[in-house]
């Protein structure tokens, strides 16, 4: 492969001189993808174990997803929703139809996904629970991630996300993760949701004790209060199933999802609810220039038909039992703890290991990309197309990074 003319070090000098510095990235250059691998601007080849944070569940530049992505491109992107496209309704009813869930409403990025749940929350709360107006109160946890809007930082328990971006929007108390006896002291006659992560990704794959989800939603009926589940991360199919709610066997009242919607083609997200809770929103309450536009439409029909037809829900859990299994049995005296659901594994290691970073920056030298999360924890999250074999390829380099180093 010939080199690029402009080298990875020259890339890096130009962000840094032009773009804000509101990241710390690994110091790789990408300009290619295809499934798990993704090719760096010298033509070295990874394999992406991060997966753009479960954005790309179906692989790099799935090629069914490219193809709706082009043909929809060439044909019509945008209407806004003043008028009306083909591509929406039928995404809606296959959304509904593979979720359960009766309505759905279409936004584009995660952030927006969540502020779409709070509004519906609060307006359900003074339409139907006659909560007194503007006392809405909405039950949070300690180290949730939501996104990074300044309603939803407001509620972030991290101080760098938070640190100097006050005012912050009220009406949200945090309790502890997993804590259902805190979670029921917090409640109030003007709570009108409780919304949380099944699996706290950014809090490093943080798996609460069994029963937590299925607690809280004995809770929400016994208080007349709402479950809403931020499954933008841990939704379609990372966990094993299509929703991580479905670990516990319950139904939230209402889910919003983002990310693998559209196989990290495109900024897709929804937030998905019954009748009794959709119908709180009337025209003019909420909306989205972009929301459910006809290139994202195509994008997210094509992107779920790959979760379903190549079977990667079932892939996720049966590999994910396999990598878990096999992670677990690193003989390492930097590991403290490993968590895993599906292809999602967070391993968290000891004080005495130094950080995170230097086994992620290895484990690039090695060919395999991850990124740490919360200083200790290395975060493995591979598309859920992965096979066998690849999956033993990056195997075979964890072992001996978290073992030589
Ligand atoms: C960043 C983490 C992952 C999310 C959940 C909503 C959103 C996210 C559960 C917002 C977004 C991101 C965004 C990205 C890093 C990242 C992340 F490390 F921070 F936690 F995925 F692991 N709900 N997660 O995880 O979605 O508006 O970004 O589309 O902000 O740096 P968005």
């Amino acid at each position: 492969m010939t080199l690029s003319v402009r080298s990875a070090d020259a890339l890096i000098a130009q962000e840094s001189k032009y773009g804000a510095h509101n990241y710390h990235p690994l110091n790789v250059v990408l300009d290619r993808g295809e499934g798990v691998w993704v090719w760096d601007v010298e033509g070295k080849k990874y394999m992406d174990f991060l997966a753009a944070y479960s954005a790309v569940n179906q692989g790099h530049n799935h090629p069914s997803i490219v193809d709706a992505l082009v043909k929809q491109a060439s044909v019509l992107s945008l209407t806004s929703r003043a008028f009306r496209n083909d591509k929406f309704p039928p995404l809606l009813e296959k959304l509904s139809k593979l979720t359960g869930f009766d309505k759905v409403l279409m936004m584009n990025t995660g952030a927006e996904a969540v502020e779409t749940a709070i509004k519906a929350a609060r307006k359900w709360g003074y339409d139907k629970k006659r909560i007194a107006d503007g006392q809405a109160e909405i039950i949070t946890y300690d180290g949730n991630f939501h996104g990074r809007t300044t309603t939803i930082i407001g509620f972030s328990t991290d101080e760098t996300t938070t640190n100097g971006f006050g005012p912050f929007t009220p009406g949200f108390k945090n309790v502890p993760y997993g804590d259902l006896a805190a979670t029921e002291q917090a409640l109030t006659k003007n709570t009108c949701a409780i919304m949380v992560e099944p699996i706290q990704g950014e809090g490093g794959v943080v798996i609460p004790p069994a029963g937590f989800i299925k607690g809280l939603r004995k809770l929400c009926d016994e208080h007349q209060v709402l479950l809403i589940l931020d499954e933008i991360q841990s939704g379609l199919g990372r966990t094993g199933k299509l929703f991580a709610f479905e670990h516990e066997g319950i139904r939230p009242d209402g889910v919003t999802i983002g990310k693998a919607l559209s196989g990290g083609l495109y900024p897709v997200s929804a937030f998905l609810a019954n009748d009794d809770l959709m119908s709180v929103f009337t025209p003019g309450t909420h909306g989205s220039t972009y929301g459910g536009n006809p290139l994202a439409c195509a994008v997210a029909d094509a992107a779920l038909d790959v979760l379903t037809d190549e079977g990667l829900i079932e892939k996720s859990a049966s590999l994910g039992d396999y990598l878990l299994e096999r992670v677990r049995r690193i003989p390492s005296p930097h590991i403290a703890e490993i968590r895993g659901q599906g292809l999602w594994i967070g391993i968290e290691l000891k004080e005495s290991a130094g950080g995170a970073r230097r086994f992620c920056e290895r484990l690039q030298e090695e060919g395999l990309l991850c990124k740490e999360t919360h200083v200790t924890t290395i975060r493995l999250a591979p598309p859920l197309v992965i096979s066998k074999d690849e999956l033993d390829w990056a195997l075979e380099r964890i072992e001996r990074v978290l073992c030589e180093l």
